[in-house]
Parts: C-alpha cells; structure tokens; sequence
C-alpha cells in the first residue's frame, strides 16, 4: 500500500469522517511532494470538498502528478556522429559511481558499448571502485591517478571513446556540495573542456539523487541546475524508506525529471523510470 493510501485511511477520510484539512496537508508533508505541489493539490482537494473521500484525493494527486512527470522516461539513445557522453553528478554518497556502473551495464544488455571515466578523482578509493566494477563487468573504465585533473580525464577519455567508436562515455565526477561555489566551478570547466573535442558534449548531465535525503534534494537539483543545466535524473536508494516525492518537487521547480531509478546495490538493481509504478509507490 502506498503512503497517501495509509495514512488517509488513519485520517479516517475513506470512511466518509469531515475532512481536517490541517492533518490531510501535514499527511501530504509526509509524501516531499513540496509546498507547492501540495498547495496547488489543495486547492484542487478543497474545490471537491463536498464528494471528498479517499479515492477523489488520490486521483486528484495522481493527475496533478502527471502533469509534471513525463508518461515515459525519455531513453538514453546513442548518435551516429559520435560517443553519447553523460555526466553524473551530485553530493557526496548518492550513488554516482554505483550508478556509472550500472548504467554502463543496463546499455551494454540493451547492445551498446559505454566507457567509463573516473573522474573522481578526490578520492583514491572512487577510482579503485569504479575499476573493480568495471572488472566485474567487463566495462573498460579510463582512469588517471589520485588528485589529477578531472577535466582533462574526462577529455582524454572522451578522445579514447571517439577512437574507439564506443556510443556511450559515462562520467562519474567527483561528489560536490552544492553550496560550494569552487567544485561547482570544477564542473563547469569538465564541461567546456570536453566540448573542446565534441562541441555537442556533454549530452547528458544528470544529477544523482538519493531518495533518502528527502527535500533537501530539491536545493541540491536547484544549484546543480544553476550551474551547470541538468538534463535529468537518477533516483537511487527506491529500495529504501525514501519514497521520492521530491522528485515531483523538482519536475515542477526546475523542469528536470528522472530516467532511471536504483533499487539495491547490484548492477542488475537499476530500471528506466516508470511514473506509475512510481505513483503507486508514492502514494
Ligand atoms: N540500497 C541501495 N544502495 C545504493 C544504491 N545506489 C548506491 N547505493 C550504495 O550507496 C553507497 C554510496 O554509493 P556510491 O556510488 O559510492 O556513491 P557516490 O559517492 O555518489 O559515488 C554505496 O554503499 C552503494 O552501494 C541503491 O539504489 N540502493
Ligand atoms: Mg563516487
């Protein structure tokens, strides 16, 4: 059973009881749907009020949902000109080199060939993980040395992936906070350098989001978006107590939704993104 479908039970609304519009809007709080998705969903609720029970609410949320998800995740197709290249990034421990790796494995099932970048370069430790999952994998994964140049990886690498015609580069940079303005800026200039060989590069920018963090990742999409134009998302963790309503927060305020979601920590553990299995896990 969904949250929303719970908690309305507790509310007593499916049982025809008056509605508390201050616990039905604390309940929807419980979903990080975000402020302005659960007001706007208020307005519709309350315009309903007098045939108001649970299913009316659910309806009522799911379609005000849609409206800003896409029915079908947009696919992660490669071009004829050139390697497809795709940049995750994101805060410290969201999942961004579980996720280059098993978004390298997901398009090798669907035939495709990826390299890996590891542009982590901060952390000694990303460059042996992203290696080992590559090993596993059997993914060829471009890496330099601890505390190099994450640009000029991603540019080498880049250059190795047209040499090699692979359709897809996949780059996991290093985690940032958002806040700071200087690792931000670090992106911004993996970005232009890898234009320098493709000016079309890079294709993807999508930003990996952990459902456990709650609302919080809707500041982080903002300032990512800012600097750098996000193109989409990764939700990982959907195995987890995280029910990734801030995804629809983050639909509404910056437009950007997500392709894939991560289920678990195995590389099979990673689907497109489908908003009714999502709806009916949210709510
Ligand atoms: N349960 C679960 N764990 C995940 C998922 N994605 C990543 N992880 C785990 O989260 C931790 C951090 O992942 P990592 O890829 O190193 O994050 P990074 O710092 O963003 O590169 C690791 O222990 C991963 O196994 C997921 O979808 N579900
Ligand atoms: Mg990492």
């Amino acid at each position: 059973m969904g949250l929303l479908t719970s908690l309305l039970g507790h509310l007593g609304i499916s049982r025809g009881a008056p509605v508390d519009w201050e616990e039905l809007e604390a309940i929807l709080y419980q979903t990080d749907l975000g402020g302005g998705t659960i007001a706007s969903l208020m307005t519709l609720l309350e315009e309903k009020k007098n045939s108001l029970d649970a299913k009316t609410i659910l309806e009522a949320a799911r379609s005000e949902i849609k409206n800003f998800l896409p029915p079908l995740p947009e696919t992660l197709l490669p071009r004829s000109d050139g390697p497809t290249v795709i940049f995750l990034v994101g805060v410290n421990g969201t999942g961004k080199t579980t996720s280059a790796a098993k978004l390298a494995y997901y398009l090798k099932n669907q035939g495709y060939s990826s390299l890996l970048a590891a542009a982590d370069t901060f952390r000694a430790a990303a460059i042996e993980q992203l290696s080992s999952w590559g090993e596993r994998l059997d993914i060829e994964v471009v890496k330099s040395t601890y505390r190099a140049d994450a640009a000029a990886l991603c540019h080498d690498a880049l250059s190795k992936a047209q040499r090699l015609k692979a359709d897809f580069l996949i780059c996991d940079t290093a985690g940032r906070l958002h806040t700071k303005s200087n690792l931000m800026e670090e992106l911004a200039k993996i970005k232009r350098t890898v234009a320098k060989l493709d000016p079309s590069a890079p294709h993807h920018l999508l930003l990996v989001v952990d459902t456990t963090t709650g609302t919080n990742a809707l500041e982080q999409a903002k300032e990512f978006h800012r600097a750098i134009g996000l193109t989409g998302l990764i939700v990982t963790k959907m195995d987890g107590a995280g029910r990734g309503g801030v995804l629809v927060a983050i639909a509404r305020e910056i437009g950007v939704t997500p392709l894939f979601i991560g289920t678990g920590e195995e590389a099979t553990d990673f689907q497109p993104f489908d908003v009714d299995s999502f709806l009916r896990r949210l709510l």
